[in-house]
């Protein structure tokens, strides 16, 4: 039974039916289990699968038991013995009935002692049969003939009745050693009930045993599974490879596959004709993909899939799209002759590209949509989001068994075995909410990856042995077989179509050519490259092989490939006739609909009818309704009480507008995800999304499942600990319906570090390199708050960096300027400040007539902030997303007086909040919230600056001046504050847009403006003669007029000199640590202290939040001492107490992590 509903398959209890609504359980259906000590006693203590009792281990267990009984009937308990001995074995309550052709051994042993007891020698030779049997199938891949090019072959025993075979020691071990000679060959053996080798016959002679399973398992294909806990499982298998004739095919079926092996060896030899010095990482040596994946597709379709969902390296990507995916040549040709896009985007390389096809499966006859997921450079990397999409598509076609949509992953055997997230993504093959219910993966094996030797690039026995950790069985197969390559692949779509669990062809193959078609293999693997140009195509050798017995004639084979090199002409004379090449033919999830008749430059409004919050608000804040038995814990009880007050005040937390957001998303028919790790409750324990009975197990309550009768459906997940697969895999997700609120949360946001390829290679650059938008939340817990190095920082400036918005360029102010910023970035990143703004951000996603990702910064101590709280009106009609919050108190009221404006975001502004009123400073200081960070609110920035015109404006922020948002915002305060779009020219001299940036590949055609304009400036000028400085922003120049750029500039006017002729009429101040390498303090009483100690450069000193921040003075100061020594010696930039601090001076002193600078 598939594991990830073993614990809904159990039916409720009359009891629990009577007491609980159908909601209780987790899943909605009507089961939970009947007693649930014994699934607590499972989950506790067993790492199994909860399968029935006569799978897995337990089976193993019986045959074990079986097997040392019939050696010695002592040696069991009497219990087993009289089970045994009434012969009850072969059928088991819960076991499958025994096969027509399986006779239990026990049975053969009766037969062949008829009437008289049994001698020794016939019990020993026929358990020495059967551990031979036994031993071919654990191990008999492991001598099997996998290599086309014959490298790793296997040395070959000479059997006692003079036969080669292949099965040496490694496989047989001692258990030959039993027959001593010819005479024994001879002699039949009854077989026993876990082989298939017999077909009809029970008994066979120990030669035709041996000779038979040379065949399946010595061969041409090695099949693992024996590691597999289920018997059932074990046994399916058996039967697929070991039942004679299994692997026959006929005279039809073999001209179908020479057909597609002609296509592929066709397609190669045809691009390698007309474009031999392009890079197509093609698929010679390997060409049986083809064949393989035609034939898991058939049978899958056969068995109801209706979309398969693909995913790919480089290797043969535009063979599977042309002749699995059936993408019209003349678009994949296009993508060789260098032309100019059409539309929108960077673009990618042609082996990158993702496709969408829908079309008619000609051997089934039935429709069937494929799609091939664009994929980065970085191997594996989209195997989670290939997971996510195929979920998704599941989910919205309501396949919750997966019969309909799957997906198929290729990979290399380097790649496979080197890249962890394959690990990963394998965990989420079973789990509940992340399951795609089986995935076909298939490795094409060319035994090299790049220039390195599988002996340097794995320590497993095989690239696939990953896959063993999920049960997974896997088929290796000689490439050069395309027999045996069909019928592995015909199994693999059955095995998942049967038990909906992974499986892996290994495809072991070669690499005709080097890593690509302009690369030398000689300079590294002379050997194998000598034995390759001397090996004959596998269309060659099964060509041949087909002719000879009669199948085909050469001149059929002639005219087959004949025919496909024409159809292959003439799609390159229409693709001649191209002009532009079009990116939205390489769209893999277009969302057919989602953008006619929308106006591009409109948000809908994101507040909502305050009795929509109330509503909302209610339901999460209470129990179940019907079910008074739902015993819920004491202090989550609290939790909901004081959310109720908060409804009843009309005013809501974070968890709680959060809830607002997604159930007010909800209502309005989106979908809502939430993932990662621990997200159910909250990792601060805040929010509580699924409520747990005290008494039964498995019976939950979630409140925002249940806010509307004709709600769409909300998720909530706890994921596996993984960032880089769950990341991706939501991702992929988002990528399948527009109309979705997607999220993943991070348990701590410098957690995200571990998934950076997909937030650089997908989330930040999808768009531009595939046209393919995405609306993903990620959701980063983010603040110093002195909880060490780790655990503090969402790595704020990482997302910035990675923004698309020019710094020194101001947009065209207008009403749209919002909506265009938002329309031209690559991704938003916000640090909200109010659990208002927070409601409305989420729900702009789904209210903006396109998507971007966004990034949040989301607080971890103001979570339960009792200032950090919004009054329903913030959420309610008529009120929006504030990109900037201006301040609304007594400074804002007479801002001609205001000394300073302090800009910040997140999380600081309760501090300096606090330390205004500390100071009572309401009226000299306004603080200004940036919260939309990227793309940069230009034009608010700009108006509140105006506003204060007689004040100096700072920035601060409480992380490090290396990271949090400084880098990012300082140069676009430049502009915003003189609107002076001249700056901007410099980098249109010297530099691109940086909304090219993120993905200009280098091969784009978008690379060569930039550099042609330098040459040209240059040009110009010599021409002229002119040797004016070239107009750009030299930070050398700054560098030097600040001294040290790092330290402390204090408060200057920049030189008249470097204003570059034009006025700049006022300038940012920096407040905040120094630059860093680690993004926060070690412990909670340096970071006090850094704190302060940046406040008292604003405010002066302040003895009040001294007091309430710090531990007692006297144990700070000694450890301050003691700090200050241990570390002035290396010239540390450490913090001291500065206990002078107390002006708006600022102090000279060296090495001081607190800065005020000017810029
Ligand atoms: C994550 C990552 N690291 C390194 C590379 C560079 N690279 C490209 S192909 C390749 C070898 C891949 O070998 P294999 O997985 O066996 O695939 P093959 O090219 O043999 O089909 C490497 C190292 C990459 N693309 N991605
Ligand atoms: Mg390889």
């Amino acid at each position: 039974m598939h594991r990830a509903h073993t614990a809904f398959n159990l039916v409720l209890s009359p009891v629990a039916q009577k007491n609980f609504a159908t909601w209780l359980v987790k899943d909605g259906s009507t089961k939970v289990w009947k007693n649930s000590t014994i699934l607590a006693a499972i989950r506790a203590y067993s790492s199994a699968p909860a399968e029935q009792f006569a799978s897995g281990t337990s089976a193993t267990y019986v045959e074990e038991m079986y097997n040392s009984w019939l050696r010695d009937p002592t040696s069991v308990h009497t219990s087993w013995d009289a089970y045994f001995r009434s012969n009850s074995y072969n059928a088991p309550p819960d076991f499958q009935p025994v096969q027509r052709n399986l006779v239990p051994l026990s049975s053969s042993i009766n037969a062949l002692s008829s009437g008289g007891a049994i001698d020794s020698k016939t019990i020993e030779d026929h358990l020495a049969v059967q551990a031979i049997i036994r031993s071919y199938q654990s191990r008999g891949h492991l001598a099997a003939d996998l290599d086309p090019l014959g490298i790793l072959r296997q040395d070959t025993t000479v059997s006692k009745d003079g036969q080669t075979r292949r099965a040496n020691e490694a496989v047989l071990r001692q258990h030959s050693s039993f027959f001593v000679g010819e005479q024994d060959m001879d002699r039949p053996f009854k077989l026993p009930s876990t082989t298939f080798i017999g077909g009809d016959e029970t008994t066979l002679p120990l030669r035709e045993i041996l000779n038979r399973l040379e065949n399946v398992y010595c061969n041409k294909v090695g099949v693992e599974y024996m590691f597999i806990n289920s018997l059932e499982q074990c046994n399916w298998i058996r039967k697929r490879f070991e039942t004679p004739g299994v692997m026959n095919f006929s005279p039809e079926q073999k001209r179908l596959i020479l057909a597609r092996l002609t296509r592929a060896t066709g397609f190669e030899a045809f691009l390698a004709k007309k474009y031999s010095s392009e890079k197509r990482f093609g698929l010679e040596g390997g060409e049986m993909l083809i064949p393989a994946m035609k034939e898991v597709i058939d049978v899958s379709t056969e068995l109801g899939v209706e979309s398969v969902i693909m995913g790919m390296p480089h290797r043969g990507r535009l063979n599977v799209l042309a002749n699995v995916c059936r993408k019209p040549l003349p678009q994949i040709f296009t993508q060789f002759a260098g032309l100019e896009a059409a539309d929108d985007g960077s673009g990618d390389v042609k082996y990158h590209l993702g496709t969408y096809i829908e079309r008619l499966n000609r051997i089934t006859n039935k429709n069937i949509r494929l799609a091939v997921v664009a994929n980065p450079s970085h191997l594996e990397a989209s195997c989670p989001v290939v997971q996510g999409k195929t979920r998704a598509e599941q989910f919205y076609r309501g396949d919750q068994e997966g019969k309909k949509v799957m997906s198929l992953l290729l990979h290399g055997d380097a790649a496979f075995c080197g890249q962890g997230v394959v690990y990963e993504t394998m965990h989420l093959s079973d789990l509940p909410d992340y399951t795609t219910h089986g995935t076909i993966h298939v490795v094409v094996n060319n035994q090299i990856g790049f220039t390195t030797d599988p002996r340097f690039s794995r320590s497993s026995p095989y690239c696939t042995d990953v896959a063993r950790v999920v049960n997974a069985p896997i088929f290796h197969v000689n490439a050069d077989d395309p027999e045996a390559v069909v019928h592995v692949s015909r199994v693999a779509a059955e095995w998942r179509a049967t038990f909906h669990k992974d499986v892996v062809i290994d495809l072991v193959s070669y690499r005709r050519n080097g890593h690509n078609e302009v690369d030398e293999p000689m300079f590294t693997q002379p050997l194998m490259y000598q034995k390759i140009r001397n090996h004959k195509t596998c269309l060659e050798l099964y060509a041949n092989k087909l002719i000879a017995e009669g199948t085909v004639t050469p001149e059929e084979v002639k005219a087959v490939a004949d025919k496909y090199d024409k159809i292959c002409e003439e799609s390159l004379e229409l693709a001649k006739q191209e002009t532009h090449i079009k990116y939205k033919d390489w769209l893999d999830s277009p969302w057919s609909g989602f953008f006619e008749g929308k106006d591009p430059l409109k948000v809908s409004p994101t507040g909502v009818k305050e009795e929509t919050l109330v509503h909302i608000g209610n339901r999460f804040s209470s129990p179940p309704p019907n079910a008074a038995e739902f015993v819920i814990h004491k202090g989550l009880l609290r939790v909901l009480a004081a959310r109720k007050t908060m409804v009843d005040e009309r005013i809501a937390d974070w968890a709680l507008a959060e809830a607002m957001a997604f159930g007010s998303l909800l209502k309005e028919g989106i979908h809502v995800r939430l993932s990662g790790q621990d997200v159910e409750r909250g990792t601060f324990s805040h929010r509580h999304h699924v409520l747990h009975h005290q008494l039964v197990d498995k019976a939950v309550y979630n409140p925002l499942q249940h806010l509307y009768p004709d709600q769409a459906p909300y998720s909530v997940s706890n994921s596996s600990l993984s960032e880089f697969a769950v990341l991706g895999f939501e991702h992929g997700y988002s990528m399948t319906n527009p109309n979705a609120l997607v999220l993943w949360e991070a348990q701590f946001g410098d957690f995200c570090n571990t998934a950076q390829c997909i937030i650089d290679q997908f989330i930040a650059s999808g768009q531009a390199k595939w046209v393919r938008q995405s609306g993903l939340v990620c959701l980063l817990p983010h603040g110093m708050e002195g909880m060490g190095p780790e655990h503090s920082s969402g790595r704020l400036e990482r997302f910035l960096s990675l923004c698309a918005d020019d710094p020194d360029y101001f947009p065209p102010e207008s009403d749209e300027f919002a909506i265009r910023q938002l329309h031209d970035i690559n991704m938003i990143v916000a640090n909200c400040s109010t659990p208002g703004n927070y409601f409305h951000i989420l729900r702009r996603q789904i209210a903006m007539p396109f998507r971007k990702p966004l990034i949040v910064m989301t607080p971890k101590s103001l979570l339960r902030h009792p200032l950090a709280r919004s009054p329903f009106k913030e959420m309610a009609e008529n009120s929006e997303f504030r990109r900037v919050i201006p301040d609304e108190g007594p400074a804002a009221e007479n801002a001609d007086n205001v000394r300073k404006v302090l800009f910040c975001t997140g999380r600081v502004f309760y501090d300096l909040l606090k330390a205004r009123q500390d100071k009572k400073m309401d009226k000299d200081i306004a603080i200004v919230r940036v919260e939309q960070i990227s793309p940069f609110p230009f034009d608010l920035v700009k108006e509140q600056s105006n506003l204060y015109k007689n004040a100096d404006l700072f920035w601060v922020q409480e992380e490090h001046k290396n990271q949090g948002a400084w880098t990012y915002v300082q140069p676009r305060f430049l502009t915003a504050l003189n609107h002076d779009k001249d700056v901007g020219s410099s980098t249109q001299v010297t530099g691109q847009r940086s909304n090219d940036s993120a993905s200009d590949s280098e091969h784009g055609s978008k690379s060569k403006p930039w550099l042609s304009r330098v040459f040209a400036h240059e040009k110009a000028t010599a021409a002229e003669g002119d040797h004016k400085p070239v107009d750009y922003f030299d930070m050398r120049e700054v560098r030097d007029m600040q001294g040290n750029f790092n330290k402390p500039a204090g408060i200057r006017d920049i030189s008249p000199k470097y204003n570059f002729g034009r006025k700049i009429s006022r300038c940012m101040h920096y407040v905040g640590r120094c630059g860093l390498a680690a993004p926060s303090v070690g412990n909670k009483t340096a970071h006090n202290k850094e704190i302060l100690q940046f406040l008292t450069n604003i405010f002066g000193q302040l003895s009040e939040l001294e007091k309430e921040l710090l531990p007692p003075l006297e144990t700070v100061s000694k450890k301050i001492t003691g700090f200050a020594e241990s570390t002035s010696s290396i010239g540390t930039k450490r913090n001291t107490m500065l206990p002078e601090a107390s002006s708006h001076h600022l102090p000279e002193r060296k090495g001081i992590p607190n800065e005020v600078s000017k810029n």
